[in-house]
């Protein structure tokens, strides 16, 4: 199975909307497998952001990112990075696709309440970035014959 990684941004923790994120991702079936609310320090953001480092958008963003604490997640699932980013929607939230989480309740590109791994290779770097080995839990949830057929289960 794949895993993934979720930050819950400030705005989504300013808006009190933590509860239904957290819902959407479990609802969809994904496991949650790592959970905690923390501040992201400047070296954080530096080496999470290291790609837009030159954008224009970067000061902002950094800001923005800071300016409350954020819950970052690590999740489980068969396709986990394509499905959780899926769940999320589109960067651009204002003509994001409803039923997503920013299409559903976000406007803006940059205050868009989560971000999501975009590849496979991507999410095991921002997981080991965002949590140390005990933080991650290994159980059998008691309903994955509920979730997946044997056939994906093998
Ligand atoms: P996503 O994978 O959907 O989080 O989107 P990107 O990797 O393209 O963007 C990373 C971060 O840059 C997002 F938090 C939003 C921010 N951003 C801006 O602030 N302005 C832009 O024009 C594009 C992205």
């Amino acid at each position: 199975m794949e895993r993934t990684l979720v930050i819950a941004k400030p705005d989504a923790l300013q808006r009190k909307l933590i509860g239904e994120i957290i819902s959407r991702f479990e609802r969809k079936g994904l496991k949650l497998i790592g959970l905690k609310m923390m501040a992201i320090s400047d070296a954080l953001i530096a080496e999470h952001y290291a790609h837009h480092a030159d954008k224009p958008f970067f000061e902002n963003l950094k800001k923005f990112m800071q300016s409350a604490p954020v819950v970052v997640m690590a999740l489980e699932g068969l396709d986990a990075v394509e499905s959780v980013r899926l769940v999320a929607g589109q960067t651009k939230s204002r003509v994001a696709d409803m039923g997503t989480i920013r299409g559903d309740l976000a406007m803006s590109i940059q205050i868009n309440l989560v971000h999501t791994s975009d590849s496979l290779e991507n999410a095991k770097t921002e997981i080991a970035r965002f949590f140390k080995e005990g933080e991650l839990f290994a159980y059998q949830p008691s309903n994955l014959k509920l979730i997946y057929s044997p056939d994906e289960l093998t």
